[in-house]
């Protein structure tokens, strides 16, 4: 029997390691579900969400990323770490993956019959019988992604709590200070957000935090034995084609709006740098072709030494590979795709050009912008500025 007990004894040994890893925050969580829009549009609501968890003192409970396959009615989580490390993000705040909180330290800090889901004010239920006027509710679990988000993790919630008029907005105000002093940790451990607790598109402060977002090993290798084994040595361009019907449909509003998604970053949170335009959101494919082989000049004058050799096309729908290649066959530069499509493995490629052209108003051509600048890798986008206001700037430097 003495080998039962040396047994037992090395489970107890694991066990207890594990659990000390997961030492409960006297200061609280902040949870979320990133229940609106695709990558793109959690990854933006990601940095705010970190920003907020960070003004508050609180650990952010790292959400899976949410997504939607064709043909399914309920939505995907993925965990968080399966695309981004969590080692670096704690550089600037502490974090833990949701699947750690609700294994280790949900039963003890968030007990079932103490969760409470947070939300401005009252949210309807699309199910009239569930809407009773002397009980308002946030509804948190109601319909696609929110059901199938907290179920991933069998959460349910006892009640709702109505923050308004508190807001996110910790950077130009101090309603920091207002959230602690409403909701005291010891009281509320886990403020449990039935959206995330930060706006969209990310406000200018909080870009810089995409440095702190590193791709997993398995995607960033992904992207370097693409670059290595499938694109010819030498320099090569990245380009964002969006062009999907929906894609198509979002633009409709470019007339009737001053922003539109992450438009922000070229044309400035203030429209300091100019108003929206069609070819902004949907450039022609005659424009892309222009823009793209000036690009290449460029490039060709300002770095002789380093050629652009290839182009890399990640798109949602149309790669244009037949155009491109056509266009720069006499320049001797190939064009090249994904042969399988992955949404993740194309950001993280285009992470890794040498140059990158993207679409202005697209929050996943953001993503990528971000992470750029964080390695001060040099971005342009589609159709900006202007033609014309780029042939009259240029006209004005030739004077
Ligand atoms: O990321 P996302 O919010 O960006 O949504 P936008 C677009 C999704 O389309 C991505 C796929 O998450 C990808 O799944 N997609 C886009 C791509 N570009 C590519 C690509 O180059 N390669 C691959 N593989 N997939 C807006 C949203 O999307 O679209 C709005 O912000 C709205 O909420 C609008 O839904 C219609 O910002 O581009």
């Amino acid at each position: 029997m003495q080998w039962l007990k040396i047994l037992i004894y090395f489970i107890s040994i694991i066990i207890l390691n594990t659990n000390a890893k997961f030492v409960r925050d006297p200061n609280g969580y902040i949870a979320y579900c990133p229940c609106m829009g695709r990558f793109g549009n959690q990854a933006d609501h990601f940095l705010g969400s970190l920003a907020f968890a960070q003004a508050l003192n609180r650990t952010l409970i790292l959400p899976p990323w949410v997504e939607y396959r064709k043909g399914e009615m309920r939505s995907r989580q993925v965990s968080f770490d399966t695309y981004f490390e969590v080692e670096p993000l704690m550089q600037f705040h502490r974090v833990i993956l949701m699947s750690d909180f609700m294994d280790h330290l949900a039963d003890e800090v968030w007990p079932a019959k103490e969760r409470i889901s947070f939300c401005y004010m009252e949210r309807k239920s699309l199910q009239q019988e569930k809407n009773n006027p002397d009980s308002p509710n946030c509804h948190a679990k109601d319909g696609n992604p929110f059901g199938p988000f907290w179920d991933t993790y069998n959460i349910d919630f006892v009640g709702s709590e109505f923050y308004g008029p508190l807001h996110f907005d910790v950077r130009h105000s101090s309603i920091a200070a207002k959230w602690q002093e409403n909701y005291k940790p010891h009281k509320w451990p886990v403020l449990a957000y039935t959206g995330a607790p930060a706006s969209f598109p990310v406000q200018l402060e909080n870009r810089e935090l995409q440095k702190y977002l590193k791709w997993s090993p398995k995607y960033r290798e992904a992207a370097r034995e693409f670059i290595r084994t499938v694109l010819p040595r030498g320099a090569f361009i990245g380009l964002h084609l969006r062009n999907g019907i929906d894609w198509v449909r979002a633009c409709e509003h470019i007339k009737d709006s001053q922003q539109l998604f992450a438009s922000p970053q070229c044309l400035g949170y203030k429209n300091e740098r100019g108003e929206l335009y069609q070819e902004l959101c949907m450039p022609t494919k005659e424009a892309i072709i222009r823009q793209l082989k000036r690009t290449i000049k460029n490039v060709r004058q300002l770095q002789p030494k380093n050629e652009v050799k290839s182009v890399f096309v990640a798109s949602d729908a149309n790669h244009m590979i037949a155009e491109l290649t056509n266009a720069l066959a006499r320049m001797d530069i190939s064009v090249h795709k994904l042969q399988e499509d992955d949404p993740y493995v194309d950001l993280a490629i285009l992470g890794q050009s040498n140059h990158f052209i993207g679409n202005c108003i697209s929050s996943y051509s953001a993503f990528v912008k971000r992470e750029r600048d964080t390695h001060g890798f040099p971005s342009y986008f589609w159709s900006f500025p202007k033609e014309k206001e780029r042939q009259q700037t240029k006209a004005h430097e030739e004077l």
